[in-house]
């Protein structure tokens, strides 16, 4: 299964760029796609609508400043969704914070911390490792790797060529 990353903003791409970067190093396949919430609403959701049947386990969603993209992605697919809220502008990515974790009941974004579009990429592999034992395994060897202190950065190929 492959992982979608999307921004609010070409402006994001740095902030966002981590989580292609994780996926990558874990295999993953993932797509890249610049939509914003409220610019390109219709197209949100139509991607968000297609998700599933496109091949995604999981789509990330980076925004700043009042980001409701991952909420309006979450509101229209049963994928899990992660947030990651963005810095930028007056409120250094608060504004992002809240707009992002506070979901109401029903319809969650599982939302990691400001700028932290890498944890976002390892949760979306733990999500995908629930059903694929090789993306587990690889999982498990990340893990001890970085217990000794290694950097999380080291491309997992070099690692383990499995
Ligand atoms: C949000 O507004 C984007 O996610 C971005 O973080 C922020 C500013 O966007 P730009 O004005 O740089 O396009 O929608």
């Amino acid at each position: 299964m492959k992982v979608a990353v999307l921004m609010g903003s070409a402006s994001d791409r740095a902030k966002m760029t981590p989580a292609l970067e994780v996926l990558a190093e874990f295999g993953i396949e993932a797509d890249e796609h610049v939509i914003s919430a409220h610019r390109s609403p219709e197209l949100v959701a139509s991607f968000a609508a297609g998700a599933r049947e496109a091949g995604y386990g999981a789509v990330i969603c980076g925004a700043g400043m009042a980001a409701h993209l991952a909420g309006a992605v979450a509101a229209r697919t049963t994928l899990p969704v992660i947030g990651v809220p963005l810095s930028g502008g007056t409120l250094a990515g608060l504004d992002a914070l809240y707009s992002t974790v506070q979901m109401p009941r029903g319809v969650p974004v599982a939302t990691v911390a400001i700028d932290g579009a890498a944890n976002a990429g390892v949760l979306a592999v733990e999500i995908l490792a629930v059903h694929d034992p090789l993306v587990a395994e690889r999982l498990a060897a990340y893990r001890a790797r970085i217990s000794t202190g290694a950097p999380m950065r080291e491309p997992y190929s070099a690692q383990d060529p499995s």
